[in-house]
């Protein structure tokens, strides 16, 4: 009997450390199951978020569609025998380490992204990285808005501040326009220079500027510093460190305030460069580049007898038409940021 009992007790004790073990196990695929479906929702919570800006061409909507669907393909199979594959509602899962929360009072708490490149991170995280129209909130603005990102350029994750391909929107425009700026994101527009002052104003950032010409060539001026001054100083651009092969025809504006048709701020005293030159920019006496003048296809322009268009003077020449202009800034340790958000990706 003391045998049996023993072998019972062995036996027992078995069972019992086989039912421990199969809970373990049990527990341990519930942890991964649930680990694994809270971080497809978060994705799919990020993605729809980031996607709130979405790019208006029809190419990229089908490309961001198929990555919704990938997530939440992922998410069902996460749920494994679970009926559903519904997330958890927000507030359970809404930790975002990106970005920041709308102070908004009363508004629901949207995570936004300082520029381009804190969008970058996010569409880096889910493999969409693409071009388009994003929201961005900048530290000291109380309210996200809409930028185009150009994601491709040197790396991508640059918020384009000035785009025009096509002549469509017309840049001789008052103060006011410039300040808030105008035309559509995804299609040729001027961001304004208060969103432009409040990204510059959360560290250091470069400027890259890219033209292409009618012949098809192109050319870029990259200016590693780039800072704009408030409006109360009439948007003053300070630039400095130029590379690139467009040579360098902005510097002759460094220190300069902002000037627009009905703002003289130049450093011309008879008469405004603005007007002159139909555009906004910083001009002195007045300037070696307006990316925001007249836009002339060439068989309707002749050089000085038509006066000035859009023009960057040291590349081909002060009437040498210009068919495409992109202005557009990035932190400047945007490559250091990538190595981290690549060692982190790994990591997971
Ligand atoms: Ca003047």
């Amino acid at each position: 009997m003391i045998i049996i009992d023993h072998f019972s007790v062995l036996l027992l004790g078995g069972v019992f450390c086989f039912l421990n073990d199969a809970k373990d196990q049990k527990d341990a695929a519930d942890h991964h199951r649930i680990k694994t479906i809270r971080s497809a929702c978060k994705k799919l919570r990020r993605y729809q978020l980031v996607k709130e800006g979405t790019p208006e061409d029809a190419d990229s909507v089908a490309e961001e569609d198929s990555v919704g669907n990938e997530i939440l393909e992922e998410l069902c199979q996460a749920a494994g025998q679970l009926k559903s594959c519904k997330c958890p509602a927000h507030e359970e899962y809404d930790d975002q380490p990106v970005g920041h929360h709308s102070p908004v009072p009363g508004d629901n708490p949207v995570p936004t992204y300082d520029d381009c490149t804190g969008v970058y991170g996010v569409l880096y995280w889910f493999g969409a990285i693409h071009d388009g129209v994003y929201n961005i909130k900048p530290w000291g603005m109380d309210r996200p808005f809409p930028v185009y990102c150009d994601m491709k350029t040197d790396g991508g994750g640059w918020t384009v501040i000035q785009r025009r391909y096509n002549g469509q929107l017309n840049f001789h425009r008052n103060w006011d326009d410039y300040r808030d700026g105008f035309g559509n994101h995804s299609k040729e527009h001027w961001l304004g220079l208060e969103k432009i002052h409040q990204v510059l104003s959360q560290g250091r950032y470069s400027l890259r500027i890219d033209i292409e010409d009618f012949q098809g060539d192109r050319a870029y001026a990259l200016y590693d510093d780039v800072m704009l001054t408030d409006e109360t100083d009439y948007y003053r651009l300070h630039i400095d460190g130029f590379s690139g092969n467009a040579s360098d025809s902005m510097s002759y504006s460094n220190g300069r305030q902002f000037s627009s048709r009905d703002v003289d701020r130049d450093g011309k005293a008879g008469g405004s460069c603005a007007t002159q030159l139909a555009g906004g920019w910083w001009f002195n006496y007045c300037s070696f580049s307006n990316l925001n003048g007249p836009y002339y296809r060439p068989e309707y322009y002749r050089a000085g007898s038509t006066g000035f268009a859009l023009f960057w003077r040291h590349w081909k020449g002060w009437y040498h038409l210009l068919k495409k202009t992109k202005m557009m800034i990035r932190s400047r340790d945007f490559k250091g940021k990538m190595e981290q958000l690549k060692e982190d990706h790994l990591r997971k």
